[in-house]
């Protein structure tokens, strides 16, 4: 692969341009510069040579005939890009040489940048990982997205609980980004539908009224591994289209109301919604979702009639693909059709065609409470003409659908876009499409089994499997830099570009002196971890004790609840039985729940409050403690996977599509304790079934249970009352009502409900597959070679290698 010359050749070079960068944007002399100065000052550094290399690459400004590839996401969840971008430029030794030569530490400016919270979890963070492997592949491929001005908040815990404070990202400017007024695109929401007609009695129709909006893009470089290229991701801002303030208003002295229509249209990129909260209805993330998809196609029209103004319309979907991550840009396919029809001319059939054989659309989720739906008049009022499309869509997908098949009249309903008052999001998506794909096998299976099975049956050439991945570079590369220079040091650093070089460490497996020193460099993050647990939350945790690790979103079917009961019941057991010792164990533990979504902060507080209790009781703290760490967030989940060896995967099986954390976790060398659930299924085959720890029911296992009807909680909690029977008393009891009070709520939810996420049913296997798992870390050897293991059979989680996959799948890229 080529390396690019540097972009700084040598210390000298790189400090002398450093120099002028700092004391031009600060004026002032470099040594009076504070550490944030210097960071702003390398990031824009960086970042114009970014720009630079894009304005004259093959890149989007450019004309090029490589297909471009759209990739529509609301969140892209970035993390620092700093440490990242000099890893990827092949810069990082020079420039800290350069930095230290000025008496600066590189590492302290490191420390400087801030966490973007852009995106809610790992649908955000995988948006992201595919940025960087599009660019380290060499494609063209251009995020697009939303510029919240607060990101998703920061969680502090206060008595136990989670307390959301904003999250105001911009506060100290964002050096990455650069404005770009010229390409703004006006948007019209509401007002109302006009026809008009020519004397030939040609018709046509325009949205008039209403309120018009400005979006203007932010373009963020993204800089390719190996600098092969460099792309851009761009987040659109809402603005008000005209400063026409209300002088009367003014005049008068009603400030607030002169100035409404700007906080009526910035309003729109204002903040992001949790994801997983129900927060479907709110008519701000309808205007989101249509203004990133207006302004995104706008912007991909105006380049493609510069680049290919010959070409015609046909040979759009040759040179242009717009992938539609989830179903918020659900509405790229109607909004498409209106700009062929409306304002290029084409007919009907012409676009439609366009139109599937450009878009395609990845499903992130079964659930189907998480399945976006929005009413119909809620939707026509926003956006008539729009609405329009939608409808003539649905109508034609109505008319054409096959009578002469089974059931018709009940697969028609499932599969139709306008249904119960309702436009249904994933539909809309999947008709518009000309591909779908789920995110791990199983999830794909069950797309195609259960969700989704009546549009697989009319069309199964549609659907494919796309197993999601994680950037090397970011989550081995810049997180674990100890493994990293080791694994370097014996098989070279050809893995960054091409993780499946990690199987070359299977020659490892029995070479006492690398699993040595594969374990100093797990301890030597885990005292890194340690030392900011401490700073963080003041618990004192050893790093000679297992790191059993969870951290994630948090959500009931990934069960958080069920990992706490099994730390409650190790504690009960420890009491009842002074000589029954655990392998001495710190459970770590992180993740934010959406703001509204009181169960899953109930959760939080109670395993707050268990680690009030364990922490502070001298008979068990010597042997298990319980860390819950504060503000999970891509910047200290990178220290956080480094230092793990247990990674818990223990979803309900069936309901977690894929999965992220669980390959972070393998890659750095944890061993999953997990359900075959997701891509945990995927991982357990490739590493090895010997080298995980499985247990829990199954997938059928659960769909023969709830078919049967006979799986009742209460039985197995009267079963085995100093078990599951004790925590499941000990959330009223006032055991762990220290903090702040007893857990009425997730008693209620779990008992009332028949254990809906089989927490219960699956505790006894858990606990079991927890105790002979911790009982094996006592033979070393056997357990650092099952975590190489992990480590080498990772690379096929490299997201190098998922986009590889939709290059040649879906985007017909070669
Ligand atoms: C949304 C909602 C909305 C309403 C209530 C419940 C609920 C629960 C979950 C969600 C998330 C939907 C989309 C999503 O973020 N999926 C995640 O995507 C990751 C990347 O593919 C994947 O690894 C996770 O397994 C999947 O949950």
């Amino acid at each position: 692969m080529r390396m690019i010359d540097h972009i700084f050749e040598n210390p000298e070079a790189f400090a002398h341009e450093y120099r002028a960068t700092l004391e031009a944007l600060v004026g002032k002399d470099f040594r009076d510069c504070s550490a944030q100065d210097q960071y702003q000052a390398l990031a824009q550094l960086i970042a114009r040579k970014a720009n630079r290399e894009f304005a004259t690459s093959d890149s989007e400004n450019k004309k090029s005939d490589k297909k471009k590839i759209y990739y529509f996401c609301l969140e892209f969840l970035l993390g620092p890009l700093l440490d990242n971008y000099l890893l990827n430029y092949g810069v990082r030794d020079t420039v800290k040489q350069g930095l230290a030569d000025m008496g600066i530490d590189l590492e302290e400016l490191i420390a400087q940048e801030g966490d973007p919270g852009l995106g809610n979890g790992g649908l955000g963070r995988l948006a992201a990982c595919f940025l960087d492997s599009m660019a380290a592949e060499g494609i063209l491929g251009f995020g697009n997205g939303m510029r919240y001005h607060y990101g998703l908040f920061k969680q502090k815990i206060v008595d136990g609980r989670q307390v959301e404070v904003t999250d105001n990202w911009l506060d100290k400017g964002y050096p990455w980004e650069t404005k770009h007024p010229e390409s703004s695109v006006l948007v019209r929401f509401g007002g109302e539908v006009v026809r008009h007609e020519d004397e030939q009695g040609h018709y046509w129709f325009t949205q008039e009224g209403g309120e018009l909006v400005k979006a203007v893009p932010y373009d963020v470089p993204i800089v390719g591994y190996g600098g092969k290229s460099v792309n851009r991701l761009r987040l659109w801002s809402a603005e008000p289209a005209h400063e026409d303030f209300d002088l009367d208003a003014f005049n008068a002295g009603d400030y607030a109301k002169a100035a409404k229509f700007r906080t009526d249209a910035e309003a729109i990129s204002e903040i992001l919604y949790p994801n997983d909260a129900g927060e479907h209805g709110r008519i701000l993330r309808l205007k989101q979702e249509y203004l990133f998809v207006a302004a995104g196609l706008a912007s991909i029209i105006r380049n493609y009639k510069y680049d290919h103004a010959d070409a015609g319309w046909e040979r759009f979907p040759d040179f242009v693909g717009i992938h539609t991550n989830d179903t918020h840009p659900a509405m790229c396919g109607a909004e498409l059709m209106r700009l062929l029809v409306d304002e290029e001319g084409l007919d009907w059939d012409a676009a439609w065609d366009i139109t599937t054989r450009t878009i395609s659309y990845t499903n992130h989720t079964v659930l189907p409470e998480a399945l976006e739906k929005w009413p119909i008049e809620t939707f026509r009022r926003l956006l008539p003409r729009l609405y329009m499309y939608v409808d003539e869509i649905n109508r034609r997908y109505v008319e054409s659908f096959p009578r002469d098949i089974d059931n018709w009249q009940e697969k028609l309903r499932n599969t139709a876009i306008l249904w119960d008052g309702q436009v249904r999001m994933a539909n809309l998506s999947v008709i518009c499409s000309h591909s779908v794909n789920g995110v791990a096998a199983l999830h794909t299976e069950i797309l195609k089994r259960e969700t989704l099975h009546d549009f697989y049956e009319l069309a199964p050439e549609k659907f494919n499997n796309k197993t999601n991945g994680i950037s090397p570079r970011r989550f081995l590369g810049n997180s674990n830099p100890s493994l990293s220079a080791l694994i370097t040091s014996k098989i070279g650093n050809g893995w960054l570009a091409d993780a499946d070089e990690l199987s070359k460490l299977s020659a490892y497996y029995d070479d006492a002196e690398f699993l040595d020193a594969m374990s100093a460099s797990k301890r030597e993050n885990k005292v890194r971890l340690a030392k900011y647990v401490l700073e963080q939350t003041g618990v004192e945790i050893d790093p000679d004790s297992i790191f059993d690790v969870q951290v994630k979103r948090f959500h009931a079917y990934k069960r958080q609840l069920l990992n706490i009961f099994k730390v409650m019941s190790i504690y009960n057991r420890m009491l009842d039985d002074p000589s029954y010792k655990p392998h001495k164990t710190t459970f770590i533990i992180s993740g934010k729940a959406a703001s509204a979504y009181t169960f899953a902060k109930e959760v939080i507080r109670l395993i707050n409050s268990v680690a009030d209790v364990i922490n502070n009781d001298e008979r068990v703290n010597d042997y298990i403690k319980v860390a819950f760490i504060p503000n999970f967030a891509v910047s200290n989940a990178q220290l956080i996977y480094p230092a793990a060896d247990i990674s818990e995967q223990i979803s309900t099986a069936g309901k977690e599509a894929s999965g992220t954390s669980n390959m972070k976790l393998m890659m750095n060398g944890a061993i999953t304790l997990g359900t075959l659930d997701g891509a945990n299924v995927e991982i357990a085959e490739l590493a090895g079934m010997e080298n995980e720890k499985i247990f829990g029911l199954k997938v059928d296992q659960i769909e023969a249970m709830r078919a049967r009807g006979d799986y009742f909680a209460w039985d197995v909690v009267n079963a085995d009352p100093n078990g599951i029977g004790r925590c499941v008393r000990q959330l009223t009891d006032g055991t762990f009502a220290g903090l702040s009070g007893n857990f009425n709520q997730i008693y209620d939810e779990l008992m009332g409900n028949n254990d809906y996420d089989l927490v219960i049913a699956d505790f006894a296997s858990y606990v079991q597959a927890w105790e002979e798992l911790t009982t094996s870390y006592d033979d070393q050897r056997s357990w650092q070679r099952r975590a190489l293991h992990n480590i080498a059979n990772s690379g096929h989680f490299s997201s190098d290698r998922t986009i590889r996959e939709y290059a040649t799948d879906i985007w017909g890229l070669n």
